[in-house]
Formats: C-alpha cells, sequence, structure tokens
C-alpha cells in the first residue's frame, strides 16, 4: 500500500465520542450525531440496508449513473482532478471512472483512514493508468487538496449517495461553501440528492419489514455499551422513522418504550416512556429547491439526471 500518497490534511479525533453522547442525551430534545451510527456492524447493516427492496435510494442512483454515464462524463470533461467526498467504495464511483477520458487524478476523501486505504488500493489495481490520491480527512471542514503532476485543468467534486440530505440545512451550506471556495472557476460539484416522493415509499424505506434499519439504528446503543460502559438494554427501546413534511424530511429516533434509568460509566441518564433519541436526519428535495439553495452558496445548476419515477437526481452544478 503506498501510504506516501496519503495526505492527512485533518486532525482525526477519537475521544470525544463520550462527550458527544453526554452532551446529546442531557439535552432536552435528546440527539445523537448520526456519524456514530458507523462503527464496523453499523456499516455492515447499512450495506444490508442499500440492498433492501424498500430502500429505492442506492440502486436508483447507480441506475441513472449506468444510463448516463456519457453523458455525465462529458460534463466533468478531460484532466480532471475527480475529488470524491468519501471512500469511492461504491460501484457509482467505477461507473464515473469507467466513462471519464483522460482523467488526471481520483482523490477519495474519507475519515476512515484504513477503510480508504483499502479502496484505493482495490482502484489503483483496476485503474492502472489512474492516480489515486487517498486524502484522510473529515470532509465537514476545509482540507488541502494534494498536488498532482501534471496538473488537472480543473477540480470536480463528487458527492454521491445523498448524504448531503443528512445535514441540517445550515450545515448542507457550510458544506456547499466550503466547496465553493475550494473550486476554481472552471469548478464543478456533480452530487446526488433524494427527491421528495409518497410518504409510504418513505416510511417503508427507512423502516423495513426484516428489521434491518431498525438493528442500524439499535445499534447505536450497543455501540455505547461497548465503547463507554453504557446498560443500555435494546428490548427496551424501538426504532422509529417518521416522516416532516414540513421540513421534507424523515427523521430516525430511538424511543424509550418505558420510564427508565440508562448508566453511561459513571453519569445517569433518564428516559420517559416514549421519550426519542434523534439520531438522524435525511432531507428530501426537489431539483428546483436544491438548485436554489445551492445558489446562495455560489453554485449554479448545469445538468440534471433523473429516474423514470423520479425518485432520485444526480446533478451537475458549477460555479
Ligand atoms: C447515508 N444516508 C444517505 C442514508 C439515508 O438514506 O439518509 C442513511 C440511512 N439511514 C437509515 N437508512 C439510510
Amino acid at each position: 500500500m503506498n501510504q506516501a500518497n496519503v495526505v492527512q490534511s485533518t486532525a482525526v479525533r477519537a475521544d470525544t465520542f463520550l462527550d458527544d453522547v453526554l452532551d446529546g442525551l442531557s439535552r432536552p430534545n435528546k440527539s445523537l450525531p448520526s456519524k456514530y451510527l458507523y462503527d464496523e456492524r453499523g456499516s455492515h447493516l447499512f450495506d444490508q440496508i442499500c440492498e433492501l427492496d424498500e430502500y429505492y435510494v442506492t440502486r436508483t442512483e447507480l441506475a441513472i449513473m449506468q444510463q448516463h454515464a456519457t453523458s455525465i462524463s462529458r460534463q466533468i470533461d478531460t484532466d480532471v482532478m475527480l475529488v470524491e467526498y468519501g471512500s469511492g467504495s461504491s460501484l457509482k464511483t467505477r461507473v464515473l471512472l469507467d466513462a471519464l477520458e483522460r482523467p488526471a487524478a481520483y482523490v477519495p476523501v474519507d475519515i476512515s483512514e484504513e477503510h480508504l486505504l483499502n479502496t484505493a488500493e482495490q482502484l489503483r489495481l483496476a485503474y492502472s493508468d489512474l492516480k489515486v490520491l487517498p486524502v484522510v480527512a473529515d470532509f465537514t471542514q476545509p482540507f488541502t487538496l494534494p498536488d498532482c503532476e501534471p496538473p488537472a485543468s480543473h477540480v470536480a467534486f463528487y458527492f454521491p449517495g445523498s448524504t448531503i440530505g443528512n445535514f441540517t440545512p445550515p450545515q448542507a451550506g457550510k458544506l456547499l461553501q466550503q466547496m465553493a471556495s475550494m473550486l476554481g472557476q472552471q469548478g464543478g460539484l456533480l452530487i446526488g440528492i433524494d427527491l421528495q416522493k409518497d410518504t409510504d415509499v418513505l416510511h417503508a424505506a427507512y423502516d423495513d419489514r426484516e428489521g434491518v434499519t431498525a438493528a442500524f439504528s439499535l445499534n447505536l446503543l450497543t455501540r455505547i455499551n461497548r465503547e463507554l460502559g453504557g446498560d443500555f438494554d435494546c428490548s427496551r427501546f424501538k426504532h422509529q422513522a417518521i416522516y416532516n413534511s414540513r421540513y421534507h424530511r424523515i427523521e430516525i429516533s430511538i424511543v424509550s418504550l418505558e420510564d427508565q434509568v440508562v448508566s453511561i460509566g459513571d453519569h445517569a441518564v433518564e428516559f420517559a416512556a416514549g421519550e426519542a433519541i434523534l439520531t438522524e436526519y435525511s432531507h428530501k428535495y426537489t431539483v428546483a429547491g436544491f438548485a436554489k439553495f445551492a445558489r446562495q452558496y455560489g453554485f449554479q445548476l448545469h445538468k440534471s439526471w433523473t429516474d423514470p419515477k423520479n425518485y432520485f437526481a444526480v446533478l451537475h452544478l458549477v460555479i
């Protein structure tokens, strides 16, 4: 593995889990940051979610990428430095890389070093002519793009998966602003967004029959037990996914089934019956609504692609 190619531009903080958990659980409206859902088991369960019949998101985006690969890659053009927000482990990345002509470099950016380096190595093996320059960073913070020789003519950011939907609008705005300031005038952003649709479809996607999404949610309590010395009894909590039509978002929570007190190390946390811990938002947009939102941060919608049911869209935004 070529460690020399790794740019560590953002210090990754590992000791804040306890602080974040205690902070979130001491608020009047309890919440936990969604990033903690993705430990090893959580990431594995998320992969299973992506395969579920009800979870249309992953396969719909992939189908859009496959069907429009030529048109999408043409917007990004030759000699591009393609910077992916995420490790690049998904099939969508390969569809894009297959369709691109002469990319100058491919830069996956991810906070999880091990996962990032593994996928970077696999991509180097699959694309022997491609410069793969992984960056270990928390992409919600500004990071430095690696040098590449010969230099790329422009930069394109790729942010697939509708991960932007997991950010609140202020967080999403901050990220878009950061992206805009990192991109030059020639730069562009290719982003996947999940679209507003029938609430039954959304409820099924986030509360599936097999209970995989419920296991994914409740795994956060198991993680707290294991890593922070908690004594959550998962059978006394349930997963809940509700569509909030005012804010156009799925709100995922873990709900206490009874009055109870849980210990986390030396700390005690009280729960009332029915009290919720918010763990994740998943915002659903319209193409026009997202374009308007992104305009505030310097982006113009250049082109968009969607699927026959209008469930998901891939947008190309330019500065
Ligand atoms: C990662 N993210 C785009 C998923 C979503 O659809 O918002 C996270 C997820 N949580 C439960 N199911 C899927």
